[in-house]
């Protein structure tokens, strides 16, 4: 499992991690400053100010558990000071793999404060994912939660740690067992702590959802990250009033900043911590708590609406209803209003940076039939053809974009490099450092956008994204598959899902074995295909290269026919 490049038996200093992380032109840097985008306040200090501004005002709810503005900041520095206490420093990473909890955001914000770089990973994340991550990025802790969902990380942290000298310590919410538990670290001294990092410093690493064979960081800093924060504020007219539940993993770019919790925080309104995104757990919340804005992907969406009508629960307090991560169709959209009595915003954005809202007061058909437009008036964004040229307003074309929160490249990992070339950067990014987000986009001409295919290499399983090639390498390390090609196959609930197509040497192993192997392997579960096909030779190209196009067009085929069910049992 070292297709991420050497096992590095040294840590890397922060000058080291900042030196793989490209950063924006100093043009651009001044220019983002000059136009007041970037402020110059770091998320430790945004936090310090809001508990001087919002005092007692709730801030979070998570079960029983209600800590005010105040009393947050103040676990947060005692988090911080126990951290430091075991060691971690500024420019260490971390590893942060939990469920929906304050730990987790009193954690993240002990780490802003220490100026170590928090790594976000999904709690659906398995061994293969996380080992890498601790790997590249030469992480000294990890930070997760006893058991979520059935899996006990503890096991999964020890076989890394067994793996990876430089994870020093593997810190635990929960029953910690040999580990270091995460209450144990309060530090309740009144020692200070120094807010150390900058606001150019970076701050954390977000995922990407991927292309490529294993998941690239995404560098994010202080004040770019904060000001897309600012806009999702105005744009989602967040207030004290504002209360907002997160359903969705809250360490997922959409949850966290769109306006996500720590848009919220910004904010001064309240967050409540859903445990899960079921219409039971969340409805009963929405009620208890008068929840008025929660965040959704479509699936998830599409269940809320069929389970509300017999739920019985009182919704009335809830105002806003975000949706994206994936599309949602225009029917399910049109739905939105009359069963939940609440508005809909649709939201387009990424973990690298650009982000789309429709207007809360849009026209309601804008709404239900656009992803919306960028929310910054600095996002420069541009649809194009196969030469990087302009397509006319109404064409489709790739969507490139760059602007004051749209990453200027990924952090590079070890080993990636060797040639010097920044190869996946120089594919990733146009010259003028636009990123190439892979979507397919139609551009109305009051600048709205319509999202209408993808040309990346991905699936998008919901939401959820997978990078065939990962699943692909994973396969090929089976004995029994001789070449393996990933596609998205289409499917009415999750809009698409993953399907793996096979041409095997020997006897064909049965679908559950090739889909217990990539288990086995630490393949998150939500990357395993729901169906595997057998050929004996892929379609070609013109060219002589695998025809996924032509892979596709079989799915749709047997789709229309006879949708078939996952094939793995
Ligand atoms: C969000 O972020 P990621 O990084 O998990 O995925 C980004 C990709 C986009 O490039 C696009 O392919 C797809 O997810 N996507 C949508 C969409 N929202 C995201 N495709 C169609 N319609 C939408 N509304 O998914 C993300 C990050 C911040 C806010 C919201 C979503």
């Amino acid at each position: 499992m070292t297709d991420s490049g050497t096992a590095l038996t040294q840590r890397a200093t922060l000058d080291e991690i900042v030196a793989r992380c490209p950063d924006y032109p100093a043009e651009r840097r001044h220019l983002y400053r000059q136009q007041g985008c970037w402020q110059d306040e770091t998320f430790g200090a945004m936090l310090r100010r809001l508990a001087a501004e919002h005092g007692e005002r709730v801030a979070l709810v998570d079960g029983e558990l209600r800590l005010g503005y105040r009393a947050l900041d103040a676990r947060v520095d005692a988090l911080a000071r126990g951290l430091r206490n075991t060691g971690i420093a500024r420019g260490d990473r971390v590893v942060i793999q939990l469920p929906n909890c304050h730990e987790f955001v009193i954690a993240c914000f002990a780490l802003f404060r220490l100026g170590a770089l928090p790594i976000f990973a999904l709690p659906a994340h398995r061994r293969f994912e996380i080992e890498h991550f601790c790997r590249v990025a030469s992480a000294r802790a990890l930070l997760i939660a006893d058991r979520h969902g059935g899996f006990d990380y503890r096991a999964m942290a020890r076989a890394i740690q067994q793996q990876l000298p430089t994870l020093e310590q593997v810190i635990v919410c929960g029953e910690a067992e040999e580990l270091t538990p995460f209450a144990s670290l309060y530090d309740e001294t009144a020692e200070p702590l120094d807010d150390v990092p900058q606001a150019q410093d970076l701050a954390f690493f977000q995922l990407s959802g991927g292309t490529t064979g294993v998941p690239k960081l995404i560098p994010r800093r202080h004040d770019d990250y904060r000001y897309s924060l600012v806009e999702s504020v105005r744009a989602c007219n967040v207030t004290p009033d504002t209360v907002y539940l997160v359903a969705l993993p809250i360490s997922h770019n959409f949850p966290m900043s769109s306006p996500g919790f720590l848009g919220v925080l910004l904010g001064g309104g309240r967050l409540v911590l859903a445990p899960r995104p079921s219409p039971d757990e969340c409805f009963a919340l929405i009620e208890r708590e008068r929840v008025t804005m929660t965040a959704l992907v479509p699936p998830l969406a599409m269940l809320w609406l069929d389970s509300a009508p017999h739920a019985g629960a009182d919704l009335s307090s809830l105002d806003i209803l975000q949706v994206g991560g994936a599309k949602l169709v225009s029917e399910a959209a049109r739905r939105v209003a009359p069963t939940l009595g609440c508005r809909l915003q649709q939201v387009f954005g990424m973990a690298e940076g650009l982000v789309n809202y429709t207007g809360l007061d849009d026209p309601i058909e804008l709404i239900n039939t656009t992803q919306g437009r960028p929310m910054s008036p600095y996002d420069e964004v541009r649809v194009v053809d196969d030469d990087d040229r302009p397509v006319p307003i109404g064409g489709v074309g790739h969507l490139i974009t760059r602007g004051p929160y749209t990453i200027p490249g990924y952090f590079i990992a070890p080993g990636e490099d060797d040639a010097g070339d920044n190869a996946h950067n120089r594919r990733a990014f146009t010259a003028e450092g636009f990123y190439r987000t892979g979507d397919r986009v139609q551009l109305t001409p009051d600048g709205y956008l319509i999202v209408e295919g993808r040309d990346k290499d991905q699936i998008n399983r919901g939401g959820e994204k997978v990078a065939a090639e990962e699943v692909e390498n994973q396969l090929l390390a089976h004995e029994a598959v001789h070449d393996a090609a990933v596609v998205a196959m289409p499917d009415d609930y999750l809009g698409e899902r993953v399907c793996a197509f096979v041409l095997t040497r020997g006897a064909v192993p049965k679908p559950a074995e090739l889909a217990r192997f990539l288990r086995a392997r630490g393949l998150a579960d939500y990357k395993v295909p729901e169906r595997f096909e057998f050929l004996d030779a892929f379609p070609q190209t013109g060219v002589g290269k695998i025809s996924k196009k032509a892979l596709r067009q079989t799915l749709r085929e047997q789709w229309f026919t006879a949708p078939e069910e996952d094939n793995r049992a």
